[in-house]
């Protein structure tokens, strides 16, 4: 169960809304955070404020091409929500005094039905390339560029890496667990076979996920459980920026 929730966590990324606003490119280099037009977009918590270097108040920075924070807060803010500081009743309070909840019960209710607030606790460190999600448009479409240059992520060199944290309660004890996975976008000329990805020359890229993308590396630490495991390791290449 807790794989299935962390590789879905991943998918996040993915989807992670966008950066808006109409707006032309201005050159070559695209348009940059500094240049103080990029916005957030329709829907999220900060719609319409601006994009800034360093950590926002979820934990995304854009300009580094790093999030650092609570799992949920990966996605709250694109869900309209703000940001969770690891408060629970603080956090129902807020919504209540932001006007999402009439009170505390409706406010729990509501968190109860987003998806990965179950999670909250969990540590979240994700990194990712310029091909992943840039901190420029290029394109001009008001977004933060995805695959520039490319038609789709498939053969641009993208990649990602996510870090989990947590403890659990053993029989009277705190236990930590960590795990850690690489995920790359596979080459033009990989081959997709029985759930697998290989490239051109038949050697092994990794397991697919989200269609374009192969696991390269995945380590999942339990030391309460004696759990300690390379779960997945690439024949081919774990080297971020390998598969171009
Ligand atoms: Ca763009």
């Amino acid at each position: 169960m807790r794989k299935k929730i962390l590789v879905i966590g991943i998918m996040g990324v993915l989807t992670m809304s966008g950066m808006i606003g109409v707006i032309e490119a201005k050159k070559n280099d695209g348009i940059t955070i500094q240049d103080g037009i990029l916005t957030y977009s329709a829907g999220h918590y900060l719609e319409g404020e601006l994009l800034t270097v360093g950590y926002d108040i979820f934990g995304y920075n854009y300009q580094a091409h790093l999030f650092k924070g609570y799992y949920c807060n990966a996605y709250l803010g694109g869900y309209g929500f703000p940001p969770y500081e690891g408060d629970d009743d603080a956090y129902y309070q807020r919504l209540v005094n932001e006007g999402f909840a009439e009170n505390l019960l409706e406010a729990e209710l509501l968190m109860s039905r987003i998806r990965y607030w179950a999670y909250r606790d969990i540590q979240l460190l994700m990194k990712w390339n310029d091909a992943w999600l840039s901190n420029r448009d290029r394109d001009g479409d008001g977004l933060l560029d995805r695959h520039y240059g490319y038609d789709s992520y498939i053969g641009s060199g993208a990649w990602l890496t996510n870090h989990m944290w947590g403890t659990y309660e053993l029989d009277g004890k705190t236990c930590p667990w960590n795990y850690f996975v690489k995920i790359v976008a596979v080459p033009e000329d990989a081959k997709l076979i029985e759930g697998y990805w290989y490239t051109a020359e038949g050697s092994e890229i990794g397991p697919e996920i989200w269609g374009a993308f192969a696991i390269i590396q995945k380590i999942y630490n339990d030391p309460c459980m004696r759990y300690h495991v390379i779960e997945y390791l690439s024949p081919t290449s774990a080297g971020l920026g390998y598969y171009k």
